[in-house]
Parts: structure tokens; C-alpha cells; sequence
């Protein structure tokens, strides 16, 4: 969190969905993903008493998506079982959230180039928050419009 959020979180509105697809089944025992339903709306990080208690380990077949607000209290369960647990996470956030691997920012160079045209699309390059308004900012290359370049950040 940012200082500035002063240890509250943004409860007022989704900032970002969680896209899970199950390539395995989910089930009590493979580490499936565990939700705590209502935390959503838990405007600090502090942990209520019953919150474990309350958690739910999402049973689902094989090509399920589990679709849920980013601000539940989420993560994988224990995998007591001897599989591997296969799961595709596709999440899905406003274009002015930081996320939590920014791709744009630890793609490797090389792999920009190889990928082509369709790279910086791909690895959300034009996804990187404004930091200038709207009509100064060049969503296709995620970086001020040309007028502008002189305030690019690195
Ligand atoms: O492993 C899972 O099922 C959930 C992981 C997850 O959502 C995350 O790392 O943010």
C-alpha cells in the first residue's frame, strides 16, 4: 500500500477481477484456490477472529473460471494430494492500477523485439497508469503523446 492510502484499502469500487481457469479440477485437496466470501469489503488488513474459519477452498471441475473481486482475501490452499494442481490466471485490472508483476517493466528487452508489432499489446505496455491527462497520453505505446515526450518517466 501507499502511504498515502494511510493502511485503508479501496473498498468502494472493483479495482480488478481475478480470473482463474481450472486446466485441473479443483478439489478439497490439490492446494484449489481458498476465498474468504465478504472480505471484499474489509477496509484494512487487519484480520478478523473468524476470518480462517469462515475461508472456503473453491471445489470446481476441469475448464471452470472462478471470476472474483481482486480484494478478496484469496490464495492457493494446501495441495496434500500427490498432483500437481494446474490453474491459468488471466486477472483482469483497470488500466491505471499498478499490478503486481509489471510486465511492461521486466520484459526482457529481446523478448519485446521477437515478439513484434503485436509485443507491446501484448505484454501491456500502453497499460502502464497516466501519469499526464488523458489528451497528453498515447494509450497505443503507453507513453506521452509526442508533444509531450519531454516529460516521460522512466
Ligand atoms: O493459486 C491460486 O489458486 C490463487 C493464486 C492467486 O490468485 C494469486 O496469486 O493472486
Amino acid at each position: 500500500m501507499a502511504p498515502a492510502d494511510n493502511q485503508r484499502r479501496i473498498t468502494g469500487h472493483v479495482l480488478a477481477l481475478n480470473l482463474i481457469f481450472c486446466i485441473s479440477e479443483f478439489t478439497k485437496t490439490n492446494g484449489a484456490t481458498q476465498l474468504l466470501p465478504g472480505s471484499h469489503t474489509f477496509e484494512t488488513l487487519d484480520q478478523p477472529p473468524e476470518a480462517l474459519k469462515n475461508a472456503r477452498i473453491v471445489e470446481a471441475p476441469q475448464g471452470a473460471v472462478l471470476v472474483f473481486n481482486v480484494n478478496t482475501w484469496h490464495g492457493a490452499s494446501k495441495n496434500s494430494s500427490d498432483q500437481t494442481r494446474y490453474a491459468l490466471l488471466t486477472p483482469w485490472r483497470r488500466f491505471w492500477t499498478r499490478c503486481e508483476y509489471e510486465i511492461a517493466r521486466i520484459v526482457k528487452p529481446e523478448v519485446l523485439t521477437r515478439a513484434g508489432d503485436e509485443g507491446k499489446a501484448i505484454f501491456g505496455l500502453e497499460a502502464q497508469a497516466p501519469y499526464l491527462d488523458h489528451w497528453q497520453w498515447d494509450r497505443s505505446t503507453g507513453a506521452p503523446k509526442a508533444e509531450w515526450t519531454h516529460l516521460k518517466r522512466d
